[in-house]
């Protein structure tokens, strides 16, 4: 099995590819000035990086880490980290970590300012919770899933670690949404929405 992208990457890397057949005069248009070359980061020890530049621009739009277990070992088994730059600045976008072959985690910067946006944690190859984060960080909304369906989200304004609305969801509905009014951590009523 090759290791798996990210779905999401997926509409970004055909878009890659539509992009490399367009005529030089499009592609001029929609491409940022190139980043200073201290955005790539330095190669941990023991770690291979293997960069990928799919349109030829010579800007690489894929870094892919692995365990450097020998000269040639570059399977799933020994990938570490995947950075993809969705917006082609030259900034990693998406930055997954991988065990085993499996995606424990995906860093996105939906805004392409450099800063995280939210984060999504991986079990088993599956998303199992998504948390948002606010400029500056915090965790403001943690959206929990079961299978793919979204069955809870924690919505903590004030990012202290107690939410004050809790929505339940059940086959893409909220069910049932408990609210925390005054922020002492205890339930004080129930709605519907
Ligand atoms: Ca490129
Ligand atoms: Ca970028
Ligand atoms: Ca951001
Ligand atoms: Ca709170």
């Amino acid at each position: 099995m090759p290791p798996r992208l990210p779905l999401r990457a997926l509409p970004v890397l055909l878009a890659f590819a539509a992009l490399a057949g367009a005529p030089e005069a499009a592609l001029a248009r929609k491409r940022p000035p190139p980043p200073p070359a201290s955005v790539q980061p330095p190669v941990p020890e023991g770690q291979k990086l293997v960069v990928v530049d799919a349109d030829g621009d010579d800007v690489p739009e894929v870094w892919t880490y692995y365990a450097d277990a020998g000269p040639e070992v570059r399977g799933p088994a020994h990938l570490l980290r995947r950075d993809i730059d969705l917006n082609r600045d030259g900034r990693p976008d998406i930055v997954a970590f991988y065990d085993g072959g499996r995606v424990q985690r995906e860093e996105l910067d939906l805004d392409f300012d450099g800063q995280p946006d939210q984060v999504d944690v991986y079990e088993g190859g599956e998303r199992i919770r998504s948390e948002v984060l606010r400029p500056g960080g915090g965790v403001v909304q943690v959206r929990h899933y079961e299978g793919e369906d979204l069955a809870r989200v924690e919505v903590d304004r004030d990012a202290d670690g107690s939410p004050e609305r809790v929505e339940y969801w059940r086959r893409g509905s909220i069910v049932r949404v408990s609210h925390d009014d005054d922020s002492d951590g205890e339930v004080d009523r129930f709605s519907a929405i």
